[in-house]
């Protein structure tokens, strides 16, 4: 029986790099040899993809903050049955584009929702299943905004204002400073080149760690 895969997901804020640096780690990995399935939230299954255009949806009526922090888990439910679960069960890798640190950040800190709610959620989601390595990409806010906003049209979150961003920095740092070792946060200030240089550390300590829980042939 194949061991059981390794959860990483990757985050941070508006503009970071996390598209273009989830396209540098599934290249990296999957040419390293591991079974990688490449995921992202909200979305990952039909059912969270359409929950996603709802929520990003640009709307004429406000979305009260609970309203969006269930649909949130809602779409994660399915994607953990469907999707994430059997992958990890059956030995594959999952690579998240987002996942529950994200809640915290943009439901908690940005929105104002209390913690203890998110808490409650992830508990029933997920039971005790956290993912295994988070790399949290960061950079001023000023300066993920200016990237995103260069292309163009802006869904629901990209609308907020400044003050909504720097929450959500500040409650991914402090969870990166305050948690369990899990987080490790990747200066994305820098040249493109000097992230990925960062990522490929990481990447060489994940696949270390993976040859070592390997069962012997
Ligand atoms: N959300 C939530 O509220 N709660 C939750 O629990 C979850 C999500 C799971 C959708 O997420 C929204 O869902 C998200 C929070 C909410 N909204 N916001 N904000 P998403 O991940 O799909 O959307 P996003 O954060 O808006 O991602 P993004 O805008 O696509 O940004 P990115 O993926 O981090 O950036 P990128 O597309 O890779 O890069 C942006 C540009 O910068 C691009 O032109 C790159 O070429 C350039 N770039 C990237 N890195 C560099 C460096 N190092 N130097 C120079 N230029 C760079």
């Amino acid at each position: 029986m194949s061991a059981r895969g390794l959860f990483i997901t990757v985050e941070g804020g508006e503009g970071v790099g996390k598209s273009t640096n989830m396209a540098f780690l599934e290249e990296h990995l999957s040419g390293s040899g591991v079974d990688l399935l490449v995921t992202r939230e909200p979305g990952g299954t039909r059912l969270g993809e359409e929950v996603r255009r709802l929520l990003l949806q640009v709307r004429d009526e406000q979305m009260d903050p609970l309203c969006e922090l269930l649909l949130i888990f809602s779409a994660r439910a399915q994607h953990l049955r469907e999707v994430i679960e059997p992958a990890l069960e059956a030995g594959r890798w999952v690579l998240c584009d987002r996942f529950t640190d994200a809640t915290y950040a943009y439901q908690s800190g940005g929105r104002g929702v209390a913690d203890g709610a998110v808490e409650t959620l992830e508990t029933m989601v997920q039971g005790t299943l956290r993912p295994d390595y988070t790399l949290l990409l960061d950079a001023p806010v000023a300066m993920g905004l200016e990237r995103a906003r260069g292309r163009g049209d802006m869904d629901r979150f990209e609308r907020e204002e400044l003050a909504f961003f720097e929450r959500v920095r500040a409650t991914y740092l402090r969870r990166a400073r305050f948690g369990s070792g899990r987080i490790r946060v990747v200066d994305a200030s820098v040249p493109l080149v000097e992230v990925q240089e960062q990522l490929l550390d990481i990447c060489r300590d994940l696949l270390s760690c993976w040859n070592v829980r390997q069962p012997a042939p």
